[in-house]
């Protein structure tokens, strides 16, 4: 197991410097952000992020993520184009090292959450999703928009490419994924690098848009896809671990010992009774997530691959992008070390 921490480049308000001091923290997970998706990444910008990383003593060998552009989700005629860029962009990578890429496949929306900063009973403010919040906040019917949105599309706009993924529906998204891979996967394992997509945030539609990367059986039908090692999954707890039907144990070790997992995001998701959820602290008790027993999963199936902790709440009067502020990110990757020290101590016991 290799502990990292994603970091956004210059602009990101948290310092390498402060990073590399957080206890057992080796690796930097970034991207090259000032690019727009579907365009090649440029060496020049490639170098210097590698530059800053390594300088500052942590090691460059995940990214997150390189986007996928619309028009290859939704199969139109210029997806060759944007797909030849996808290629050029994990060329260059594999230049600096680069041995993983995270990317997803979700139409329009990244992650969903309906707030970003509800306070929790301790004071700490954290990203929700509530069904109630997101009824009122459907871009169809309304102007309102989501936190963490692509504010660069008009409502017009939004709904246009809305009423298009409604038509591709399921089938079209699984059909032009199928594409995609059976173009990009080859390239990776040319270049050595290992693909690995990132499960859909929640696992489930919103505003009547197809989500395929959800669930065991869809996981199953993603790898079949494609069967190569280089056609990976990022197990991430959080996404999946959003409904009680996905039992996270056993995915981290069905997909683990399949070869299939070569970073994974590890954080806890407290499931209310009505289905809504909350970001909660890392450790288990916080939660509904048995962390101890998702890295029991790791350690036994023989995980070799990176892992991050990921969304952590606001704490000690912190400001900054939410969930990706510096001490409960930080706290949280110590937890996840001293779950795995035990581990290796015990010999997964
Ligand atoms: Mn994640």
């Amino acid at each position: 197991m290799k502990m990292s921490f994603r970091w956004y480049g210059r602009q990101d308000s948290i310092p390498l410097e402060y990073i590399r001091q957080i206890p057992n923290m080796k690796n930097i997970v970034s991207a090259v952000y000032d690019v727009p998706p579907g365009e090649a990444w440029p060496e020049e910008s490639i170098q210097e992020l590698y530059r800053d990383i390594t300088a500052a003593g942590l090691e460059f060998k995940v990214v997150e993520s390189v986007p996928v552009h619309e028009d290859i989700k939704l199969g139109l005629p210029n997806r060759d184009t944007y797909i030849d860029n996808y290629i050029d962009t994990i060329a260059r990578l594999s230049k600096i090292g680069i041995e993983v890429i995270c990317y997803n496949f979700m139409p329009v929306f990244d992650w969903t959450r309906t707030q970003l900063d509800k306070q929790l009973e301790d004071g700490s403010t954290a990203l929700v999703y509530y069904k109630e919040q997101l009824k009122k906040m459907d871009p169809v019917y309304s102007d309102l928009s989501l936190p963490g949105w692509d504010a660069s599309y008009t409502r017009e706009e939004l709904q246009a490419l809305i009423s298009k993924y409604k038509e591709l529906g399921e089938a079209g998204l699984w059909s032009n994924l199928e594409y995609f891979l059976n173009r990009v996967i080859p390239a990776a394992e040319e270049h050595g690098i290992k693909m690995a997509i990132h499960p859909d945030d929640p696992p489930w539609s919103i505003f009547g848009l197809p989500r395929i990367i959800t669930n065991e059986a869809n996981l199953d039908r993603f790898l079949n896809l494609y069967d190569s090692e280089a056609n990976g999954i990022t197990l991430c707890s959080g996404s999946l671990g959003c409904t009680s039907d996905n039992d996270m144990v056993k995915l981290a070790a069905k997909y683990i010992s399949l070869n299939r997992v070569p970073f994974a995001h590890l954080r806890n998701i407290k499931i209310l009774e009505n289905g809504d959820f909350e970001e909660s602290a890392h450790i288990s008790s916080y939660g509904s997530l048995d962390m101890a027993a998702i890295l029991q999963a790791l350690y036994k199936n023989g995980f070799t691959g990176y892992i991050r902790p990921d969304h952590g709440r606001m704490i000690w009067g912190e400001t900054g992008k939410p969930g990706y502020g510096l001490y409960d990110r930080a706290l949280g990757s110590t937890y996840l070390s001293g779950i795995w020290e035990m581990l290796e101590k015990s010999g997964g016991k």
